[in-house]
């Protein structure tokens, strides 16, 4: 498969898994697990016919690892980024001294105001990846990069989780703990 097809499918697989798996006429289970047999047919259905072999690719070679198979690799999921109202049993975890958030500049006004807030997602997302941030922050205009202090929220009793793929996940950041980098 060449890398547009992959991110066709990897596109689709998103919107599914995370937004509406409605529109394919499934539903998910606990933590947003489906089995792959039930996706696979339903996408059939629906006029999309994947392999088992294509989703296995799909799921190593995605950009950001967005989605993972269970240990027994009968179900898939999304691991985060979803709108459904679906708890991933994450555990808490203790955060790394810093991390970083990449925005655009059109809202820091409104960032700084009020914090992070996590918009139509589940939570607000942060990693330590600065490149990833900067590249995040770009799809929403000129980039910016914002600095967490974790420790500081952990300490205050914050709760943070964290994905498989080392995305790091918050309800919501206030801003006396947002620092612009330059
Ligand atoms: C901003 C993608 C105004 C927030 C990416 C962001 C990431 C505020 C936008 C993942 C605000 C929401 C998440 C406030 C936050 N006032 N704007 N108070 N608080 N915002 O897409 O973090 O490709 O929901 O800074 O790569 O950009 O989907 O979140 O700019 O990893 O796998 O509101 O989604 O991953 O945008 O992206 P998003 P995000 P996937």
């Amino acid at each position: 498969m060449n890398a547009k097809d992959l991110q066709r499918i990897s596109k689709t697989l998103s919107y599914v898994l995370r937004h509406r798996p409605d529109s394919i006429g499934v539903g998910l289970e606990a933590e947003g697990w489906i089995e792959v047999q039930t996706l696979l047919a339903a996408f059939a259905q629906n006029g999309q016919s994947y392999t088992r072999v294509q989703l296995e690719q799909v799921v190593l070679e995605n950009n950001k690892q967005r989605f993972e198979f269970d240990r027994d690799r009968l179900r898939i999921r999304a691991r985060q980024g979803h709108s459904l109202d679906i708890d991933l049993g994450y555990e808490a975890a203790i955060p790394p001294d810093n991390l970083l958030h990449g925005t655009a500049t059109r809202f820091l006004d409104s960032i700084l105001e009020q914090g992070l807030l996590k918009c139509a997602r589940h939570h607000v997302h942060m990693s330590t990846n600065k490149d990833t941030m900067l590249a995040v922050g770009m799809r929403h205009g000129q980039p910016v990069i914002l600095s967490i202090d974790a420790r500081q929220m952990h300490n205050d009793g914050h709760q943070f989780f964290v994905t498989g793929n080392q995305v790091w996940l918050t309800d919501h950041v206030p801003p006396g703990y947002l620092t612009v980098l330059p």
